[in-house]
């Protein structure tokens, strides 16, 4: 029986997966957590048990485990991209820190630690299409510091220690339930808030800009199918490319203007941004995802506007 702690559980990831993990394990499986009570959360934290972490706090972190005989620990408390480069101290202390006390914890109480990297591993030196599973990773963020050291120091604990570790590389996440905080990709999903309420949006990243993407129904299936994936069949553990779907800004444009016909999209772009999306690549080769777990994406971009627009209009009461 899997007893789940997940940490940064009112965030965009964390929301969601909270809600789907508890449907399908059983809510009092399910411990959602966070440094902080958030507005607009009560739903979730009523919905199954709740306690406050701060993952720079290991004692209460592993009091928790214990507690709850937690046996899985989703790591999801991270400082994004563009966030990190405003205080890259914070970024390290709690991307780096807060995941070497999950992982000292996990490997003192036996628990598996499943941590998000994502396309931030990646550097101006890596290859930029269909950018391979093993690769050059020098980034030149903070963010993406931490996400490399953070795959190399779980693929450290899982051979050193037998600590049961898993991953993939996210891309920009696009939802509706929960905003993103400070990532560079935020701008696909500000868009669609904007077109519903205003019919235009001024994009921070350039045009032409390619990014790989997904919708956070594949990013949750992503999670779930690895947690249970067979450990036999990985030869990778932290972290695995995933993809969806790549677009730059006209494209997403073009997709809402399928629904939103009167839409306009113009530029105000961001320098600190655009140069963090100018570092990473424009589109990843997820077959080892594919062929070690069966990676399969179910979102293209214009299922994925379709879906969004139709759950937004609903979320913002905003009539066609
Ligand atoms: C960000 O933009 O920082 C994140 C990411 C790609 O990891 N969405």
């Amino acid at each position: 029986m899997r007893k789940i702690l997940i940490t940064g559980a009112l965030g965009q990831i964390g929301s969601e997966l909270t809600e789907e993990m508890r449907r399908i394990y059983g809510s009092e499986n399910v411990v959602a957590s966070s440094r902080r009570i958030k507005e607009g959360h009560e739903k979730l934290i009523e919905s199954g048990p709740f306690e406050i972490i701060n993952i720079n706090d290991s004692a209460t972190l592993a009091s928790v485990v214990g507690k709850y005989k937690i046996n899985t620990i989703v790591n999801l408390a991270a400082v994004l991209s563009a966030v990190g480069e405003s205080d890259p101290q914070q970024c390290w202390h709690i991307n780096m820190n807060g995941l070497y006390n999950v992982l000292e914890v996990a490997k003192e109480k036996n628990c598996m630690v499943y941590t998000p990297s994502s396309i931030a591993a990646f550097g101006p030196g890596t290859p930029k299409d269909k950018t391979p599973q093993d690769t050059i990773q020098r980034p030149t963020t903070m963010y993406g510091v931490t996400k490399v050291a953070g795959e190399l120091l779980c693929d450290y604990y899982y051979k050193k220690f037998g600590v049961d570790t898993r991953g993939v590389r996210f891309p920009g996440l696009i939802s509706y339930a929960t905003l993103p905080g400070g990532g560079t990709t935020d701008y696909a999903v500000h868009i669609y808030y904007e077109a519903l309420k205003n019919k235009k949006y001024t994009s921070f990243i350039q045009k032409g800009t390619y990014m790989d993407m997904m919708y956070m129904p594949d990013a949750l299936r992503a999670i779930i199918d690895l947690i249970e994936a067979n450990p036999d069949r990985l030869k990778h553990r932290n972290a695995f490319n995933v993809s969806a779907m790549s677009f730059e800004p006209e494209m997403l444009a073009s997709s809402i203007k399928k629904f939103i016909p009167e839409f306009k999209l113009d530029y105000d772009v961001d320098p600190i941004r655009q140069e963090i999306a100018e570092s990473w690549p424009n589109s990843l080769d997820d077959s080892a995802a594919r062929e070690e777990w069966g990676w399969n994406p179910k979102y293209d971009l214009d299922a994925m506007t379709k879906d969004m627009l139709e759950k937004l209009r609903i979320k913002l009461n905003i009539q066609e």
